[in-house]
């Protein structure tokens, strides 16, 4: 199963982007209708049992990062290369992200470098005053990388299962992106030290290789009623989100827009995309990614047609309960099958959240901002 192209233009992106929020479980759609009111904070709950051939390698920043937001705005995206130190043929079949200060890290990414892109990586870091490098668009090097791991709230350790892993050959590293949300008063001048507890299994024991794919949609939320100023205007907020994070990364919703309804913008809280699966194989995991201003988001398979399946629903998203979770029953796809994100946004909640309150209102499109909004299905498969 792959991106289709213009989601994975938008993964590119997004990947930056992303990362900010993700799933919920299946079988617990989150209890709390209140806004979100920030980051939960406490310590990780201790890891899982090593099963059968697996250990752990633990990874942290060597120095502690000061989170600054480039242009004016409240949001720093940063690139960490971390070395697993891997010399045979390996997977990863879980991680636990470690938030040294979770008020501030609102998502972590990890991005599977091969050794021609960590070598390259290791070159954008060494002219890079400070720890790591800037990167909102993507993880700053050529080609392919592999997401093969990511935290948001909520998420405690993620387990893939049993008999799959994502790849990791001789030599590969990681890029770890973090996403640090300023919008907190008093976030200014804190650091943060970050790390993560990799799960890896040797390849004595052949694993099923796993892959995440992304399914985004459009966000094309009008002010609220009562709410006017300039960012009420959708050319002028598109604008806006580029001067944030520069202009692929404004670009992102016009392309959304593009794959999803043949570039018609039609504004409204509730928000769809299909995606045709390009190659037939099982869907193990799923999570659903929206920020603050997120109600509901549900990723369907085939909907409408006969056969058609719920893979996640989360009538009531809650943003800090964001976790990875393995569905109750693998499902198969096939090259052909559509896989539906519909999300719907509130742009009343704007008013009600003490990070969002002070802010301008703005007609909300994809940005990688916390005050913008992404909608977005992650689902962890394997090939037939
Ligand atoms: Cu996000």
């Amino acid at each position: 199963m792959r991106i289709p192209r213009y989601a994975a233009a938008l993964a590119a992106t997004m990947l930056l982007v992303t990362a900010c929020g993700t799933a919920t479980p299946a079988a617990a759609p989150a209890t709390s209708s209140a806004p979100h009111a920030g980051h939960s904070v406490g310590s990780a709950p201790p890891p899982a049992a090593l099963r059968t051939g697996e250990r752990f390698v633990d990874l942290a920043l060597p120095q502690a990062y000061t989170p600054q937001a480039p242009n004016g705005g409240t949001d720093d995206y940063r690139c960490f290369l971390v070395d697993p130190g891997l010399t045979e043929n390996t997977y990863l079949t879980g991680s636990r992200f470690l938030p040294q200060n979770a008020a501030l890290v609102h998502h972590a990414i990890f991005y599977r470098l091969d050794p021609g892109q960590a070598t390259e990586a290791a070159a954008v870091d060494a002219k890079t005053p400070g720890e790591g490098w800037t990167c909102f668009g993507d993880a700053g090097v050529q080609g392919q990388t592999a997401w093969v791991a990511h935290w948001a709230p909520g998420a405690g350790e993620t387990l893939m299962p049993a008999g799959f892993g994502f790849d990791m050959p001789p030599g590969s590293k990681l890029v770890m992106q973090v996403h640090y949300n300023l919008l907190e008063t008093g976030s200014a001048g804190q650091t943060d030290q970050s790390g993560i507890q990799l799960r890896v299994a040797g390849a004595k024991t052949p694993l099923k290789a796993l892959s995440t794919d992304l399914f985004p949609a459009p966000i094309e939320l009008p002010c609220a009623s009562g709410e006017s100023g300039p960012l009420c205007d959708r050319a002028a907020a598109i604008a806006d989100v580029g001067s944030r994070f520069g202009v692929e990364a404004g670009q992102q919703e016009e392309h959304l827009v593009q794959g999803c309804s043949g570039g018609k913008v039609t504004a409204g809280d509730t928000q769809h995309c299909d995606q045709p699966i390009e190659q037939a194989g099982t869907i193990y995991m799923a999570a659903g990614h929206m920020h603050l201003l997120g109600r509901a988001i549900k990723i369907e398979l085939n909907p409408g047609k006969p056969g058609a399946r719920t893979i996640l629903d989360l009538p009531r998203y809650n943003f800090d309960d964001q976790a990875l979770v393995p569905l109750a029953k693998p499902i198969p796809v096939k090259a052909g099958d559509t896989v539906r994100v519909t999300c719907t946004h509130d742009a009343k909640l704007r008013k009600l959240l003490p990070q969002l309150q002070k802010l301008p209102p703005r007609y909300v499109v994809w940005g990688e901002g916390t005050s913008d909004e992404m909608c977005l299905g992650i689902l962890v498969t394997a090939p037939a």
